[in-house]
């Protein structure tokens, strides 16, 4: 059983009492459940144990596959009404020839089954403003306006229940496209009257919620997203009546205003460092939430398990999504894709169920580290080439260590290294675990460490200590709603200060790169703690590139603080990513 150090931010005085509970017990990371009762409802433990969950962006929307009028729309195809700008009323035509008549419930929550997921959030109603249920306040909806006429929530929500999985509700909350007084939708009724946002709610958002709450029995969440401008009191009004009607269903933070049971982070973002509080990561099987036709960047089972790895090795838990397409299909990739996941979590269940945060708190040069009933699981995605894999700062003794459901392994310590000796041949194509039995409370020294093989050690500048310039995350569309975030430092004067304090196993050369962008020619230097020093020029981009600096010299193995300035140059336009680190290997 897993606690999570908490940031519970529920109003009421049951959630104040469990966030003391729960930061209590967060300071020991592996109590069993024989010591202390387990007072978390259902949905926090398929929360916070579970770890892996299924989402599902079907709407109208699903029904274009991301085409209007013989036109391709790239990314998210959810948003097709508002690229191809739609209006509203054309928008709703599409209803009467949407005949999703394949959606089967059974095999999807199969498939989420196969895949390892232990529970399912569906959109119930998306920014275009159409329910996928039954419901009695707007017929813009899959029973009164398709030729379809079934309520696939419910469908969906009875199959989840008749297999043990959870069933959440995405409602999107502000944003409503088609109905009057939405945010982004109708400014006027069908009679030309003023509709005001207040109106919108009153009649469809509140009384909608209400009908996902108590039509369709006990529920895992209700997944609002994009609060716009809502205010304080529509938040809360919101979170009161998930409360009343489902007392322990989790409210995503995406109902605005600070409030919310559970942190939701940016698409497609694994923080660098562990992140306190329940929190959960999403990513998505296409490049958009909804199902496109043009769109074959499906993610691979290689990325998926890394992705879910690294989300639960920072504490979080995982929410993946797929998009059926306009007949309610699931593609072929992406149900491919999902079982090959689901047989590596299978083989590996007590690295995702159950699992807590990496006492490393950031990832390793090869890999991950999840802590299980006082073991550490290390995920090994670069599986090293001389049968040695090396584990930096670990403070405790290891009595026992093996491959998962294979051979034991002999270890030593170097130090303040762990050298553990594995077979040259990685045991697993996807991601191999080595399973270590450690003496007494886990002790980790979590200083960045150069990895002895050959791999290079990346240092991304969140790791860095920095004066006199500034970090800031930067964000951008690669494709509409494909967002990408890259923390750099600029505002860089001859003043400025970057540092990284790095552990060395050993003296000698390491070869340094730098990950940097500016504009035209720029004169660079690294020095270490020890007085070695080196420099470069580079021309440089707009585009974020990797730069060689070259043979740096550490005298003395141990921690190491290395410098990095600009020297001369165009000290404005320059940003730094990251540096990489790279042992030099000379007989
Ligand atoms: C929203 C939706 O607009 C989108 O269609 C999809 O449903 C996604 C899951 O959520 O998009 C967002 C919302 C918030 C961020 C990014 C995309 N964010 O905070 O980075």
């Amino acid at each position: 059983m897993r606690r999570k150090a908490n940031l519970y931010r529920s109003t009421t005085a049951l959630g104040v009492a469990l966030m003391m509970l729960m930061a209590l017990s967060s300071c020991r990371p592996s109590a069993t459940s024989t010591e202390e009762p387990d007072n978390r409802s259902n949905q926090e433990i398929l929360f916070d144990d579970g770890n892996f969950a299924m989402f599902i962006h079907f709407g109208l929307y699903s029904k274009m596959e991301g085409e209007w009028k013989g036109k391709r729309y790239y990314g998210n195809a959810e948003w097709i009404k508002h690229q191809a700008e739609i209006p509203a009323d054309e928008y709703m035509k599409e209803a009467a020839s949407f005949n999703p008549d394949e959606f089967d419930a059974e095999a999807i929550v199969k498939l989420a089954r196969d895949a390892g997921m232990r529970y399912i959030v569906i959109t119930s109603k998306h920014h275009e403003g159409f329910a996928m249920f039954d419901s009695d306040f707007c017929d813009f909806n899959i029973c009164d306006a398709t030729p379809l006429k079934r309520d696939l929530m419910k469908e969906l929500a009875d199959a989840c229940h008749r297999n043990g999985l959870g069933i959440g509700f995405y409602y999107s909350q502000w944003q409503d496209w088609t109905a009057p007084g939405g945010a982004r939708g109708p400014e006027t009724d069908a009679e030309g009257r003023k509709v005001t946002f207040e109106e919108y709610f009153r009649n469809k958002c509140i009384p909608q919620v209400n009908e996902l709450t108590t039509k369709y029995g006990e529920i895992q969440l209700i997944w609002f997203d994009t609060p716009g401008e809502l205010s304080k009191e529509a938040s809360e009004e919101l979170v009161a009546l998930v409360r009343k009607n489902q007392p322990h269903a989790l409210v995503s933070s995406r109902v605005g205003n600070g409030m919310g049971d559970y942190d939701t982070l940016n698409d497609m973002q694994v923080p660098l460092v562990n992140h306190e509080g329940r929190w959960e990561g999403i990513d998505v099987m296409q490049v958009g939430w909804g199902f496109s036709k043009f769109d074959n960047e499906w993610k691979t089972p290689d990325y998926i398990v890394h992705e879910l790895v690294s989300v639960v090795a920072r504490g979080g838990n995982f929410l993946f999504n797929i998009g059926p397409d306009s007949k309610g299909r699931i593609p072929e990739q992406a149900a491919a894709s999902l079982r090959e996941t689901g047989k590596w979590v299978k083989k590996y269940p007590q690295v995702v169920y159950g699992a807590g945060a990496s006492p490393w708190e950031h990832a390793l040069p090869w890999g991950d580290v999840v802590t299980n009933k006082g073991k550490l699981y290390l995920v090994v995605f670069d599986w090293p080439q001389d049968g040695k894999l090396w584990l930096p700062g670990l403070q405790n003794d290891v009595t026992a260590a093996k491959i998962v459901d294979g051979k034991k392994l002999a270890t030593r310590k170097e130090g303040t290294w762990t050298c553990i000796e594995v077979p040259y041949g990685r045991p697993d194509q996807l991601a191999s675990v080595v399973e270590l039995t450690i003496d007494g409370e886990i002790a980790v020294d979590s200083t960045p460490a150069v990895d002895p093989n050959e791999n290079a050690t990346i240092l991304p500048i969140e790791f860095a200590t920095t004066e006199k310039c500034k970090v800031a995350s930067n964000e951008w569309m690669e494709k509409f709603g494909e967002w990408k975030f890259k923390a750099s430092v600029s505002g860089i004067t001859a003043e400025s200060k970057v540092e990284w304090v790095v552990d060395f196993k050993e003296p000698g050369y390491y070869d340094v790169a730098i990950e940097c962008r500016g504009d035209g020619t720029t004169d660079w230097m690294m020095c270490a703690d020890e007085g070695n020093t080196i420099v470069d020029r580079y021309n440089l981009h707009s585009q974020y590139a990797w730069h060689r600096m070259g043979w740096l010299k550490i005298d003395g193995a141990g921690k190491h603080k290395l410098s990095l300035s600009v020297t001369d140059g165009n000290w404005e336009q320059v940003g730094i990513g990251s540096i990489s680190i790279t042992p030099v290997k000379l007989q």
